[in-house]
């Protein structure tokens, strides 16, 4: 938008005076933040008006991508951006000797997500905007978002994330006019309607009342504004006198209270249930709703509605659509079945099996009767039609929805869909291979790979804009509205004075997270070493336990040769483990304490520091990730399903130490095999272990000296304060047999970080391979993978409105 500063400084006084009621001498950081939003939403909510009128006028179908989890992160900078008004903004601030930093840092990072899952969703929602395309998210306004980390004495402890603050949400509005109700428990029985069919009657039920609130999604330069619905829970006003204690009322308002903290197990609980059951019944409703206002047949509704299952939380999604059409329209079961079909995909986005949900028939039936009613409906119409296809028994029984008394919900969202994919190629081959390969059997057409990608905007233009600067300087600025002038930059990347630019931007870079540690945890580290950087959440199969084992092995080289050459690291890792995650609190534990022992030791001094950064979040990634040198993707080959900071690290000029997993792959392919460095077994070996079962983990710890040594660190007592929690990591490495192969890879691992070290050292070698990684970035950019979504799984057009940016 075109917007003057006097204009801006004028229009940001008025809401600063009158909404807030205060003056800038007196206004809290906190308060001219409020005040700047406010601002904002005087911008686009004409746009956001228009937006939804034309597209209602023109009747432009619209996807729906349902996801437990959306993870934003800050809001205001993105925004800015994408109205086009960051740099005016900036200016009128420095006019009015506002800093603008501390203001944006009073704005509480939205983490209505746990990692990846949910950061994906979020940057689909920019990208949807950004492309034009009608895209709206639908999820859960969780009172609590994923919990704050903090480290006592090595130790992770959770705090709630009271991200409202003494705020709220600024971003949001509450849209009273689609509120809807859900019903949870009682009976249901089937009676005559009098039409000739039946009609489900409840007794004792629970209904809630589902309220929206919608966040706009500001697409870049481009005026489009989406929504991302967020669904609160209310008690109905009639029913208040079944809630006489606030006890009662407490265990009603816990289904949106808090973002479950466990991004890869199946949480038993009935409250997850019903969360997942209330944002998909509440999005649902509406969206039929709002279709039949078009005056469009019903059993059509695929034309202009497609809805997304983020995972399998959502997967309810095909069954209560079902439920909608023939119990509160009417429709007949094939024609309602039809639609479901064409209208529901699914994204699968790990082959990791705890976390493909499934429930127990019994909880499902007591909470959800009537849906399961339908499932089970589903699932016998769907055998009986393999069966007539001449499908074998152990295929039908494989794929069922209902089996061993338990509700497979990734096999509903399968079965009641047309579009199933993964999120890399390798991960999408291994689900046809392997997770899946009865449904691949069975339905090959439903199967496709979109691999993931990441708001450049983001990653580049607000985490860096140093480095923004440095690439317009060397090919323009066009490549901030189309990412793929980034190439343009494979011309620069064995130029001197280029590569000067860019090695300059990364120290200042590092200078800035350097403060940042000083600060927070008292380190020093120096810019002069290699920063290697793991952050992504705790878990096994990441490894970050060879990370720490390559640390243990420096240790021990330096001690044994302290006079010896050595070329300084410090090791970075952020991470926050699920709370009931016992083993992935205890390497935190161990870091902690490795970390103590090491940037105490003076004889060690600069050569080597460790430093945990705790509470690991969107916003402090975007402080470490443009001041890394190294990225590690270390993850055991098969178990990453993609992996998206490997992208921002690459975009950001940090060459990735890699295994062969995920999206790594497709980095490696971009870049070339001279610009990444990769070790380890690939799925394959791993593949083949699993089927000899010859992995014998003792046998290398018997047999190789440094490994030895390396494990034995763990209990002799070498890292102080953490007998229990290195006895557990001992007994995983050996006594367990390593079920995540760490002490296969070590060696390749060690061999591929000496390279790396090398590398360093040719400092116009290292520049052309940082270089090429941001040349080669564009790929990554999540703007066309959601383009591919639109195109090739919910069949979208660009809405005719607007000028959109494609
Ligand atoms: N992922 O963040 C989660 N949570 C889960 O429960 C399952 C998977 C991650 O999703 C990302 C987005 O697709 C992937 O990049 C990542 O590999 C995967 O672990």
């Amino acid at each position: 938008m075109e917007l003057t500063t006097e204009q801006f400084i004028h229009d940001f006084e008025l809401t600063l005076n009158e909404q807030q009621q205060t003056i800038l001498s007196t206004a809290t950081p906190s308060e001219l933040f409020v005040a700047l939003a406010h601002t904002i939403r005087q911008y686009y909510t004409p746009l956001w008006i228009e937006r939804n009128k034309k597209l209602q006028e023109n009747k432009d179908k619209i996807a729906y991508y349902f996801s437990v989890e959306f993870l934003p992160g800050r809001m205001l900078e993105t925004n800015l951006l994408n109205l086009g008004i960051l740099d005016v903004v900036k200016e009128g601030f420095a006019q009015l000797g506002i800093d603008f930093t501390q203001v944006k840092q009073a704005e509480h990072d939205m983490a209505l997500g746990n990692g990846g899952l949910g950061r994906l969703a979020a940057a689909f929602m920019d990208s949807l905007a950004t492309t034009g395309y009608a895209g709206f998210g639908n999820g859960l306004r969780y009172k609590y978002g994923l919990f704050k980390q903090r480290i006592v004495n090595g130790y992770q402890v959770e705090l709630p994330d009271a991200w409202f603050g003494s705020i709220g949400n600024v971003w949001e509005t509450r849209k009273d006019h689609d509120i809807v109700d859900v019903r949870f428990f009682g009976n249901v029985y089937m009676t005559d309607a009098g039409n000739g069919k039946l009609k489900p009657v409840y007794s004792d039920a629970q209904v809630l009342r589902a309220v929206p609130y919608d966040v706009p999604q500001l697409g870049y330069g481009n005026g489009v504004v989406n929504n991302l619905r967020l669904w609160d829970v209310e008690i109905p006003e009639e029913y208040e006198l079944s809630y006489p204690t606030i006890e009662d009322r407490r265990r009603v308002e816990d289904i949106t209270a808090v973002l479950y903290p466990d991004d890869s197990s199946d949480e038993g609980k009935k409250l997850r249930l019903m969360q997942e059951y209330f944002m998909t019944s509440a999005g649902l409703q509406t969206i039929v709703k709002s279709y039949l206002k078009l005056g469009l047949p019903l059993e059509r509704i695929y034309e202009k509605v497609s809805v997304h299952i983020n995972d399998t939380h959502p997967a309810v999604a095909p069954a209560e659509f079902m439920r909608i059409l023939i119990d509160e329209y009417g429709l007949e079961w094939d024609d309602a079945w039809n639609a479901t079909q064409k209208v529901m995909s699914y994204t699968n986005h790990t082959i990791l099996s705890e976390a493909l949900e499934k429930w127990h028939t019994g909880l499902f039936a007591h909470v959800l009767p009537r849906v399961y009613q339908i499932i089970v409906e589903i699932d016998n119409r769907y055998a009986a039609q393999m069966s007539a296809q001449g499908v074998d028994y152990e295929t039908i029984e494989n794929t069922r929805i209902v089996r061993n008394n338990q509700v497979h919900m990734a096999h509903l969202a399968i079965i009641g869909g047309h579009s199933v994919n993964g999120v890399a190629q390798i991960h999408t081959e291994l689900l046809k291979e392997d997770t899946l390969r009865d449904f691949y059997k069975v339905s090959p057409e439903k199967f496709n790979n979109k691999t993931n990608g990441i708001v450049q905007r983001r990653w580049t233009q607000i985490a860096a804009p140093g480095l923004s600067k440095t690439i317009d300087k060397w090919i323009g600025q066009g490549w901030r509205s189309d990412i793929h002038e980034l190439r343009k930059l494979n011309e620069y990347v064995d130029n001197s004075q280029a590569q000067a630019d860019f090695w300059e931007v990364k120290q200042l870079a590092k200078q800035r997270l350097a403060d940042y540690i000083e600060q927070t945890t008292g380190v020093h580290v120096t810019t002069d070493a290699i920063f290697d950087v793991q952050v992504k959440r705790l878990h096994a199969y990441k490894r970050q336990l060879l990370n720490v084992m390559h640390i243990i092995k420096l240790y021990w080289d330096i001690k044994d040769n302290p006079e010896g050459e050595f070329t300084p690291r410090v090791f970075i890792f952020g991470a926050k483990a699920a709370p009931g995650y016992h083993f992935a609190k205890s390497i935190i534990k161990i870091i902690n304490e490795l970390a103590n022992l090491i940037n105490n030791d003076e004889q060690i001094g600069d050569k080597l520091k460790v430093v945990f950064l705790e509470n690991y979040r969107v916003s402090l990634a975007e402080l470490i990730i443009p001041a890394a040198n190294v990225s590690e993707q270390i993850s055991l080959a098969s178990k990453e399903a993609s992996g998206t900071s490997n992208m921002k690290f690459m975009m950001t000029g940090a060459v990735t130490m890699a295994t062969l997993d995920g999206a790594n792959i497709e980095i490696k392919d971009e870049v070339g095999d001279d610009n990444i460095v990769i070790f380890g077994m690939t799925k394959d070996d791993v593949y083949n272990h699993y089927a000899t079962r010859d992995y014998y983990s003792r046998g290398i710890y018997d047999n190789d000296p440094v490994i030895h040594r390396v494990v034995n660190t763990f209990v002799d007592g070498t890292i102080p304060n953490c007998q229990r929690e290195g006895s557990e990591i001992f007994d995983a490495l050996i006594t367990y047999n390593d079920e995540y192969f760490l002490l296969q890879d070590f060696t390749s691992y060690v061999e591929a970080q000496e390279h790396l070290t090398q590398l360093y050292a040719d400092r116009a070698r290292w520049m052309h391979m940082s270089m090429t990684n941001i040349a080669n970035s564009d790929k990554f950019t999540s703007d066309d993978t959601i383009r591919q979504y639109a195109q090739e799984i919910w069949n979208l057009s660009l809405p005719s409105h607007g000028k959109h940016r494609i």
